[in-house]
């Protein structure tokens, strides 16, 4: 319970400093408050033994589902983000589609920048040329779930994490499942003499990550993004990393060269994957919904990635490195995340 009240603290003092400087939209405002026997927190912390190498991916993942999956809160949050759209209200006991419900009425709507078909979107269900195999990878596009097969309903997938009070794709561009990468790069925090800090209530050494604030919604962020149609996750999280907390697309050739190089050694031993599924993102709707793989990569002597010079690119307004706190409130399910990286290398949480 202590915990909650500091996150909702933490919560109105973003929600104030947001109102002051204007931002596009406000932190998302779940419809329901977090219960003390949310699933959020981790049933099992995984040891070393836990973990297998996974050649194909390049990262160190967990042998079984140890890490309970997030809550779906944000996704039934009001307003809508970037609208004043408000969904329709969906108490607890009918999220789940199990629940007959017959008074269930979602509110359609999907962002007339997404309608407008950018490059990166699906056309609407029913336009001519577009049928999408749905459950398959179809073309460069993986339509498939973390989750297993999706129902559809009418023609269009069924979010496997139940209601959100809005039907259509909102922001999203993909019908059913929206694949994203999220890299979550550490280092130890360290003193003057480089001795590791130590937190003074867990008395843990302190990890710190590095972070993002969005500019769409003024949240803090893991530097995570979609995956491109054909694009493999590793090279989706180095991309990610490089654009949003290096801004490497605005640095001259040299440069960009040289910080590719870099990180590309970072980026290229096994990572520890935390988490693999559904992300509880305040875009998803019932037909539209993100899901990623988070990868942690960890600079242990503090000599590779933390000597680069961080700079804000693409849809970053600002990146720092942030100490691993429960306290801190992150956009989406980053902070399940990062739970669990602070879980398993011994960190303050
Ligand atoms: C979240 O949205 C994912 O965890 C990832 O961090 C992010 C990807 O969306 P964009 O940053 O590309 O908008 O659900």
């Amino acid at each position: 319970m202590r915990r909650l009240r500091l996150n909702q603290d933490w919560i109105g003092r973003i929600r104030l400093a947001l109102t002051i400087v204007g931002l596009p939209y406000a932190v998302c405002k779940p419809e329901t408050r977090l219960s003390s026997s949310s699933p959020l927190s981790i049933i099992h912390s995984p040891s070393a033994a836990d973990w297998v190498h996974n050649p194909y991916t390049n990262t160190l993942r967990m042998t079984s589902s140890t890490v309970a999956p997030p809550p779906h809160l944000k996704s039934r949050c009001q307003p809508y983000p970037g609208s004043q759209i408000k969904r329709f209200p969906v108490p607890d006991d009918k999220v789940d589609w199990s629940m007959v419900w017959p008074q269930y009425l979602p509110v359609q709507h999907t962002d007339p920048n997404v309608a407008s078909r950018p490059t990166w979107a699906d056309p609407d269900l029913g336009s001519k040329a577009f049928s999408p195999r749905f459950n398959r990878v179809d073309g460069p596009v993986d339509r498939t779930s973390f989750l297993g097969d999706y129902e559809l309903l009418q023609n269009r997938p069924l979010n496997p994490r139940g209601r959100t009070g809005l039907a259509g794709r909102g922001l999203l561009g993909r019908w059913g499942p929206n694949h994203a990468a999220d890299p979550i790069v550490t280092r130890w925090k360290v003193d003057a003499t480089g001795q590791k800090v130590s937190h003074p209530a867990s008395r843990r050494p302190v990890l710190q990550f590095i972070s993002i604030k969005r500019k769409d919604c003024g949240e803090w962020a893991v530097p995570g993004g979609m995956v491109d149609p054909g694009e493999t996750v590793t090279l989706t999280l180095q991309r990610e990393f490089s654009e949003e907390a290096l801004n490497s697309l605005a640095l001259p050739a040299a440069e960009r060269a040289q910080t590719h190089q870099r990180i590309t050694q970072l980026f290229t031993a096994p990572g520890l994957q935390v988490y693999r599924g559904y992300v509880d993102d305040p875009r998803n709707t019932d037909n539209a919904w993100m899901e990623t793989v988070a990868v942690n990569f960890h600079d242990e002597t503090g000599n590779s990635v933390s000597e680069l010079p961080l700079q804000a690119g693409d849809d970053a307004g600002q990146v720092t490195w942030v100490d691993l706190d429960s306290a801190f409130p992150l956009y989406a399910s980053h902070s399940h995340f990062l739970e669990t990286v602070a879980k398993e290398r011994g960190a303050h949480w």
